[in-house]
């Protein structure tokens, strides 16, 4: 392995500029004569807007616009689309009355913007939006996704018991028939809590409309520019679409909060044509925790039949999901094709049933939050398996491997085809290294001390590498996801990749130039990466569900095999050798046999400045591109052990000891994956022990601030060990699978598993904060007293 190669641990080359402050930001971003937009926005969760009076307001100095959904109507401007059709199990197409970008006749959720001030400062588009009189007829709020049905409140006329899509998966008959002869059955009501994605930059737009050449520029915090691009001038009916140019600069995270368009975004390119000046908008926090797409929110009855050796024989899953006040553009795919087709988990389940009721509420729109619908799944089918293994008597570890699927590939009962994997060498070695044998001496040591501890397994799988065509045409998801990459080979034998994938904060700057500087054998510094902006490369699917190093990388290594193969031709012409002959290693094309040799250096100048090729063989140059699709999704799945400490006497929940083996097939940079793992079990952490969205009754977002909603800091986390189990995956060719969410996919169960087994019981809601521990340890402690 060369020291820049794959497998290399490579510092990453992005953080030179993000560490010294070099970053080139959204916000960073001006323009000559910009303006500022200011988002009016709803101070009540559900209300009839009577009517909007702005005449102050347009009247003060400065102030450029003040723009309604009224605007937007007249303008012929819709709603924002709904991404994926789901049906009904009646048939019924779901109901998604559609999301207007400024508020028409009613608001669903405290935020919703209902007007946007655009003026020459933002202080003024702030005082000018002080005295905006918008006239409501506030209506009662549901927030609770188990009550909205019965609510009687109703979001959209159009839904009248707020029921979006009642969806089913799966072969109800053959569950029924496998509950009816079980010998046991285990059974839990379990909540996954609404999370808010908080990513550390804002979101944000720059927009300029050039009049001249009737363009439009915007500068957006985007995880997929492109996407952005097609659906913004579908919606904004611009045409054609390429006078629109998204770019999206360096992004401060997105855990998924950043894929979809967002009212606010496609309101400063609208207004900006509208107004002629740039607008420019940055999101304070506020607004952040308000309007960024949430995630989670399910309420699930989840059942499994076990016969008398404890054989899974059959799994009955309900769900509930919120999606908030509107259907945003990936909500339902989310606890739909992301969530119920991972419910085998690990596991050789014969017959699964899972209903979902996708729920519209007075609240945030929900949409994908790292893993969407994969830690749902995971968080349902661990907590499942702990709580049969407790109440059948047997080890959650024995339990575990005594149901996993070993042989592959594998079709489980949820459509899912799992292509390869040894799910039982990940958590042999897990509890080797978490020393499992060990833990009885640990837990009466730590009794002695008066702490009560406990450990927790989560044997995950997730599936990445979003989205193969052949894979979600089974789904009846009908589109798929591919990418494309184009290397440029230049005159000096230096290299630019364009990809389609986007990189805010995933360090594909140093991946994707470590696996080009490998396969040419050029050094690494020789390469630089080119994303993020529509004009410079034509079209790309973007960043999430972990895709971009098996399907971004893989397009990448398409066009790198395309540029040998021309590479070859243009030796073989060279060398005056045969194409057959001709052997491409370490960056030199040799002709078999002999010394006859070009270096690529030597080989890239002559493919532009070399004459007489011939005309018919070989065209000058060197820049091939490849469209990816791959063949199947991937599926990382690995182990997680987590072991708690908890003080009974303040509910404090420390974790002690965590040990994650993941099987993430070829490892390109294990240190930036180790990164991506380590990242993800904070937010798992965070989801289990502190992460609370709170809304009162009347739809108040209550936990709106860093002062109510607990991010999980360093000193929440231990120090992670982190080890890997490989099987290549077959699906593509460098045999990657995703790591971008595993860890939070991973870490909820494994937490609430320790902390329930620490407790001796399981009746615990997350996020588990010390007061809702130091109940339920009190509540063992009455149990064993009362005993
Ligand atoms: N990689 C590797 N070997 C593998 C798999 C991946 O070296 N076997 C490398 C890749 O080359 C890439 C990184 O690890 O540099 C992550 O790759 P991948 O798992 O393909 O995930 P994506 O690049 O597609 O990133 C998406 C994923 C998702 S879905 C969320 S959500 C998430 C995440 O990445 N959001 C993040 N990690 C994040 N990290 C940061 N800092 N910020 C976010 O917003």
């Amino acid at each position: 392995m060369s020291a820049t190669g794959i497998g290399a641990r490579v510092k990453r080359v992005e953080d030179q500029r993000f560490i010294t402050g070099k970053g080139h930001y959204v916000d960073d971003v001006n323009r000559e004569g910009q303006t500022y937009a200011y988002f009016l926005r709803s101070p009540h969760a559900h209300a009839r807007i009577k009517g909007i009076n702005a005449s102050q307001a347009t009247a003060m100095a400065g102030v450029r616009a003040v723009l309604t959904g009224e605007d937007l109507a007249a303008d012929g401007i819709g709603p924002l689309p709904c991404g994926w059709m789901i049906h009904s199990k009646d048939g019924s197409p779901m109901v998604t009355p559609g999301h207007p970008c400024l508020a028409q006749g009613k608001v669903r959720y405290v935020g919703d913007p209902v007007c946007v001030v655009i003026a020459d400062s933002i202080e003024l588009a702030r005082d000018a939006a002080e005295q905006i009189d918008v006239d409501y007829e506030v209506l009662p709020a549901v927030v609770d996704v188990a009550k909205s049905q019965e609510s009687g409140v109703v979001v959209h006329d159009e839904a009248p018991r707020n029921t979006a899509f009642e969806w089913e998966l799966g072969d109800k008959g053959a569950v029924e028939a496998a509950f009816a002869k079980a010998h046991h059955v285990t059974k839990i009501d379990l909540v996954n809590n609404r999370l808010i994605p908080n990513a550390m930059e804002p979101r944000a737009a720059v927009a300029e409309y050039d009049s001249g050449a009737g363009h439009t520029t915007v500068w957006t915090t985007s995880q997929n520019p492109h996407v952005a691009r097609l659906v913004m001038s579908a919606f904004l009916n611009v045409s054609p679409e390429h006078k629109l140019r998204v770019i999206a600069p360096d992004v401060g995270g997105g855990f998924g909060s950043k894929i979809y368009v967002y009212p606010e975004e496609t309101v400063c390119a609208w207004a900006s044509k509208k107004i002629d000046k740039p607008v420019k908008w940055t999101a304070d926090r506020t607004e952040a925790f308000l309007s960024d797409a949430h995630g989670r929110d399910h309420a699930t009855r989840a059942e499994l039949a076990m016969d008398e050796r404890g054989r899974f024989l059959a799994m009955r899953v309900k769900t509930l999901a919120n999606v908030g006040g509107y259907m945003n553009l990936f909500a339902s795919s989310v606890p739909t094709y992301l969530y119920a087709t991972l419910l085998s988990g690990q596991y050789d389940i014969p017959a699964i049933y899972a209903e979902v009721d996708a729920v519209y509420t007075t609240t945030t729109p929900v949409d994908a939050y790292r893993g969407a619908g994969r830690p749902e799944a995971t968080f349902v089918v661990e907590r499942l398996v702990e709580v049969a293994a407790r109440e059948i008597g047997v080890d959650p570890a024995t339990l575990r491997k005594r149901n996993f699927i070993r042989k592959f590939p594998h079709q489980t009962p949820v459509i899912m085809a799992y292509d390869i994997g040894d799910y039982n060498a990940s958590l042999s070695k897990a509890m080797e290294v978490a020393d499992y044998k060990g833990f009885g001496k640990r837990k009466r040591e730590a009794a002695r001390r008066g702490k009560l501890r406990g450990i927790g397994f989560s044997t995950y799988i997730e599936a990445c590498g979003i989205a193969p065509s052949q894979a979600v045409g089974s789904l009846g998801a009908g589109v798929g996801l591919w990418e494309s990459a184009e290397v440029r080979v230049n005159p000096v034998g230096t290299v630019e990749v364009l990809t389609g994938s986007h990189s805010h904060g995933q360090g594909h700057e140093t991946t994707f130039a470590q696996l080009v500087a490998d396969r040419l054998g050029i050094p690494f510094e020789n390469v630089s990466i080119v994303h993020g902006d529509t004009d410079k490369v034509q079209f790309g699917m973007g960043t999430y569900g972990s895709r971009s190093g098996a399907v971004g990388m893989s397009a990448i290594s398409k066009a790198l095999d395309k540029v040998v193969a021309k590479g070859k031709k243009i030796a073989a012409h060279l060398l005056e050798a045969a194409e057959a002959d001709i052997d491409f290693k370490d960056g030199n094309f040799t002709v078999k046999g002999t010394d006859k040799a070009i270096d690529w250096t030597s080989l890239a100048l002559g493919a532009y400045v070399a004459h007489r090729f011939p005309p018919s063989e070989i065209e000058p140059g060197l820049k091939e591109t490849s469209f990816y699709d791959p063949t199947n999704f991937t599926f990382p799945a690995g182990c997680h052990v987590c072991e708690v400490e908890i003080d009974p006497d303040t509910g404090v929940t420390d974790i002690v000891n965590w040990v994650a083996v993941d099987d993430f097939g070829t490892v390109i940079n294990p240190m930036i994956v180790e990164g991506q793992v380590h990242g993800g079990i904070a937010q798992g952490v965070g989801q289990a022990l502190l992460e609370g969205t709170r809304y009162d009754s009347d739809g108040q977002l209550l936990s709106g601030s860093f002062m109510d909603y607990t991010m999980p800091r360093a000193d929440n986390l231990p120090s992670f060990t982190v080890d890997t189990t490989v099987t290549e995956c077959p699906s593509n060719p460098l045999g990657m699978k995703g790591c971008g969410e595993a860890g939070a996919i991973a870490a909820p169960a494994a937490v609430v598993n320790a902390v329930t087994d620490a407790l001796g019981h399981e009746d615990l809601a997350m996020p588990a904060t010390p007061q809702a521990v130091w109940r339920a340890a009190r509540k063992t402690a009455q149990r064993a007293a009362a005993e």
